[in-house]
């Protein structure tokens, strides 16, 4: 309760700061719209939608950060998955720390290699929204910023020539992988958003500064982007809106996270969480470009001593979907970015102070890459519809009200109008958004019949609580006009058998749907469905049961569900597009046709009955995942029905406390006969860190020797004369880092860090030294990463970690000299392959032996469920054999069984040489480390490693470690690759 409080101050404060140094006011705007000259002209735009090689398009997108998931041959699995939902678009941003490690050194190859992302959306027909940043926020170490620029004398994220020099050769070098991707080119990237959030700012900065934006709008012209830009400011401030003159984007664009990020009570949604005012704000903003949020709430994190990460799963859950997402629709949105549909994984360091090492974020997509949440079949419905409805994208959103179009006061509805086309769309909510009531209603529409008031075969409708509903009007069913519909769309197809429109409805909720024909209803299937004629309209009526119904109008075929039914439904779009509608379970992902038969591509968790409605008239076989299927034509509606038979495989999962686990100590710094001669010496007496005044003789930041992320360890050398009393160090490693110090091998105690505490003075007793007799300080510490800097101004990225600070009682300042060191090489750190940011300073970290294959030989047998017996550092290795069955996609997480909470320890854990979990026994939340296939090898050996930090005297152990495997998926991904993984070799100069 304690931190989830917090939190939400902390959030608040943030973007109340932010606020009050907004200037600028968007009615001020000169609009000069008409003189923007386009330098391509397949990605357009009019004040409705975007239009792609002249066609409208919705823009229903998900983020998805591949970084988060550094297998490239899984990022196909994530863009079906996606596609499957009815999104056509993915947005990514690209964490520039991951880069250049060292300024200068531009390194995209490899897990961070952007081509075989850009293969992959199109490989699945998913447009990409590029948002390289430079700055991104997005919950990383120091919002994407390389730790080196910790050491520019200019203002981050400012038009000072250093910091825009420094990210000359980012921007040049991925605007120039992601220009090569543009559809302009033939490939998948339609829209590049630079920059991120520039939204608030304080003095000395200049804010908002046009020309440090146009600048960095200039410098991605250069590299080579010609679709159109977008920016994302912060709330709808009108920052860089086109009309604004110099730096402007071509499309505004803001984000929104309605109901915020705490998940420690799901239920709770704040109070006035809901925007009412979206559409008259953007149309005064910009009037001319389409309404875009660029990240809009999918989810939410969970920081350091959280929750556990399904809560935000459950705060954001398929209720939220319903009522935030509909309330878009609300206000004629037609570009929409769901930050997260899929989080992924922080691993290597490369997440923020702020967070653990998922970043699942209660997303629709788990970061495990399973879609069993509610709220990923909640999307489908919604992007399905909105695919299905083009006459959307011109419908015009007009006020809301409380009183014109419902009986009740206790409903808001907007009327979304047809302009261009006929069909209208009744948004209705709570007006109170996060109301638990259920109620009832009449509706009051217009349509081309007049005005109604419906349902007209008697009853009320019903609205539940946390529920918004799309009642459309004048709908175009492939040429058949759905008057009204209480109940929603899922999607409608035209077949070469005629046309099929699907329905559905919450449980037990009173419909209707009015189809303009004089045909003469039957029912097909089901019963409960009262049909009438009025005026030239069938007008159906029914209660909403689990049971399905088919009535048939004329050449269509009206399928009325309800909503846990739809859930089952996909639509695969065919490459004439055209698609068929696949009625099955877990996941369909794709069709196609090959001669007379009809291939389809799915995955199961169960035996599951499937059925085909549409199949293209030259289909006469099936085939599931290549496997010729046998089907049965339904005489009543001639849909194929079969069943794809589950069963679950024997999968044999290693007791890793079994495992031949090898140790050794992690931590020969504190004995009195290591030399650390090798380490470089913190001796600088000056640092170009503004953030900080130096208090020290020389400078003890780690980014002045370019250490950045993971454990750093550092050695205070000093000759006793016997006076010394104390020693009081004053270090920074942010939220829940810890440290532990020796003098002369004796332990002086350890903190063991608190989820909300980044700084610490800490004063050591030293006790009687003996004169002339030389010691050694080691201290070791975690740093957690660097601020993000999100208030321009701030600088607040360049808050340095490591020692700031340090008192000698009975001594100078001056008396100590010291070495420190983090991952070896600092910026020139070793393993390229794994990039800049995986590895820390223990000294098997910098021997490397976290990699395959370690020099184990004279090292003990040792498990760490049996632990150390005193504060210190052990390392254990093991190897892990896995014989997972091809064809089956089995989730497969390390799981750390949680010690009493008293118990002070931390651990590291490595899987393949890739670091893929921070776990901190007294802190949490964080438990179960999923890892992916190709990260681990499923058919074959492992190498895991582990380091485990005892902060207390007493030592310490794991209570338990396990591999947990979720439910084994029948699956259609293939070839899976392992990820390039260097094994252990002697590295030259490890010291
Ligand atoms: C917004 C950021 O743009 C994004 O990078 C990420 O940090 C997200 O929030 C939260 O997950 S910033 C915020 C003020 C909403």
């Amino acid at each position: 309760m304690k931190i989830s409080t917090l939190v939400t101050a902390a959030c608040v404060a943030f973007q109340g700061t932010a606020a009050a140094v907004v200037s600028g006011k968007p009615s001020t705007f000169i609009r000069d719209y008409d003189k923007r000259d386009l330098l391509q002209d397949v990605v357009t735009w009019d004040e409705h939608s975007l239009f792609i090689h002249g066609k409208r398009a919705m823009i229903f997108s998900g983020e998805v950060h591949p970084w988060r998931l550094p297998v490239p041959s899984l990022w196909l699995d994530l863009f079906e998955k996606i596609k499957a939902l009815g999104y056509n678009t993915v947005s990514f941003y690209v964490d520039w720390n991951l880069l250049e490690g060292k300024q200068g050194e531009f390194r995209a190859d490899g897990v961070f290699a952007y081509e075989p992302f850009f293969e992959a959306a199109t490989k699945a027909g998913i447009w990409l929204i590029a948002r390289p940043g430079p700055y991104i926020n997005a919950e990383v170490a120091a919002g994407g910023l390389p730790g080196w620029l910790q050491r520019i004398k200019g203002m981050i994220r400012t038009n000072a020539d250093d910091y825009m020099e420094a990210t000359e050769l980012y921007v040049a070098s991925i605007g120039a992988i992601i220009a090569k991707a543009q559809i302009t080119n033939g490939g998948p990237v339609i829209l590049y958003q630079p920059e991120n959030e520039y939204s608030g700012g304080i003095p000395p900065a200049v804010f908002p500064d046009a020309p440090y934006f146009q600048r960095v709008i200039d410098q991605v012209r250069k590299a080579g982007i010609v679709v159109p830009l977008i920016n994302n400011d912060a709330w709808s401030g009108g920052h860089n809106a086109p009309g604004t003159g110099l730096g402007e984007v071509d499309i505004y664009a803001h984000d929104n996270y309605p109901i915020g990020f705490d998940c420690s009570d799901p239920t709770v949604w704040p109070a006035n969480g809901l925007r009412t005012d979206q559409y008259s704000t953007r149309v005064e903003i910009s009037p001319n470009t389409p309404y875009t949020i660029p990240e809009f709430q999918g989810g939410a994190f969970s920081p350091w001593g959280g929750w556990p990460i399904d809560k935000c799963a459950e705060l954001v859950n398929q209720e939220a979907e319903r009522v935030l997402y509909k309330n878009n629709y609300a206000a004629g949105i037609s570009i929409m970015n769901l930050y997260m549909t899929y989080g992924g994984l922080n691993w290597g360091n490369l997440g923020h102070y702020g967070g653990f090492s998922t970043y699942d974020y209660g997303a629709a997509i788990k970061a495990d890459r399973t879609i069993t949440r509610e709220k990923y079949s909640e999307a489908k419905l919604q992007a399905q519809f909105l695919k299905a409805s083009p006459d959307y994208l011109t419908a015009v959103p007009t006020n809301l009200s409380t009183t014109l179009y419902t009986d009740n006061v206790n409903l808001a509805v907007t009327p979304v109008i047809g302009s261009e086309a006929p069909s209208s769309f009744y948004i209705v909510r709570h007006n109170i958004y996060n109301s638990t009531e259920t109620t009832t209603y009449r509706l009051n529409i217009a349509t081309s019949a007049g005005k109604l008031t419906v349902p007209r075969l008697g009853g009320k409708l019903t609205l539940n609580g946390r529920d918004s509903k799309v009642h459309v009007t004048d709908y175009n069913v492939g040429g058949t006009t759905l008057l009204y519909s209480t109940a929603e769309v899922f999607t409608w197809k035209k077949f070469d058998s005629g046309k099929v429109l699907i329905l559905y409805g919450g449980p037990e909720e009173l419909h209707e749907a009015s189809i303009v024909s004089t045909a003469k209803p039957t029912i097909i299937e089901g019963k409960g469905v009262t049909t009438k004629s009025i005026d030239g309209n069938v007008v159906l009526q029914w209660k909403t049961s689990a049971s399905r119904s088919i009535v048939k109008i004329g050449d269509l075929s009206v399928y009325i569900l309800d909503r846990n039914s739809a859930y089952n439904y996909w639509v695969p779009d065919l490459a004439d597009g055209s698609a068929v509608i696949v009625k099955a379970g877990y996941l369909v992902r794709t069709a196609a046709t090959k001669g007379n038969t009809l291939q389809l591509t799915g995955d199961f968790n169960a035996t599951t009955p499937f059925e085909v409605i549409g199949a293209p008239k030259s289909a006469k076989k099936l085939t599931i995942n290549g496997q010729p299927v046998a089907i049965e034509t339904s005489k009543s509606t001639g849909s194929w029905h079969g069943l794809v038979k589950y069963q679950r495989p024997f999968i044999n999962i290693p007791d890793l406390e079994r495992l031949q686990w090898k140790s050794t100590d992690a931590l020969p710094e504190i004995q009195t006969s290591y030399a650390d001669s090798a380490w470089p010496s913190a001796d600088k007496k000056t640092s170009t860190n503004t953030y900080r005044n130096l208090t020290t003789p020389t400078s003890l930041y780690s980014s002045d020797y370019g250490f950045h992320y993971g454990y750093l360890i550092y050695r205070g050398h000093f000759v006793a004369t016997g006076q010394e009393t104390t020693i009081t160090i004053y270090t920074q490693g942010r939220n829940a880092y810890g440290t532990s110090a020796w003098l002369n091998g004796v332990d002086l105690g350890s903190n063991a860090g608190d989820a909300i505490v980044g700084d610490t003075n800490t004063t050591y007793t030293l006790g009687k030294l003996s004169k002339g007799k030389k010691y050694v300080l080691t201290m070791l510490m975690d740093n957690m990463g660097y601020d993000g800097n999100w208030v321009i101004g701030s600088d607040s990225m360049k808050n340095p970690n490591g020692i700031l600070h340090y008192e000698f009682a009975g001594r100078k300042q001056s008396d100590i000299t010291w070495k420190l060191t983090g991952n070896l090489g600092g910026e020139d750190y070793v393993d390229k392959t794994r990039g800049p940011l995986n590895e820390g300073g223990l000294f098997p970290e910098r021997q490397g032996w976290h990699q395959q294959k370690p020099p184990t030989n004279g090292w003990k047998a040792s498990k760490p469920t049996t632990g150390i017996s005193k504060a210190g550092v052990a390392f254990y290795t093991a190897e892990l054999d896995l014989h997972i069955p091809k064809g089956w996609d089995v989730p497969l997480s390390f799981t750390f069984k949680k010690t009493k909470s008293n118990e002070k320890f931390r651990a590291q854990l490595y899987v393949n040489g890739y670091q893929f979990g921070k776990y901190i026994n007294n802190i949490g939340p964080q438990v179960d480390f999923s890892v992916p296939q190709g990260i681990l090898n499923y058919q074959g050996s492992n190498t895991v490693a582990l380091t485990l930090w005892a902060q207390q005297p007493s030592g310490a152990k794991l209570e338990g470690l396990s591999l947990t495997a979720g439910t084994p998926v029948l699956t259609a991904l293939e070839n899976v690759e392992l990820v390039p993984m260097p094994k252990y070799a002697k590295r030259a100069g490890a010291y």
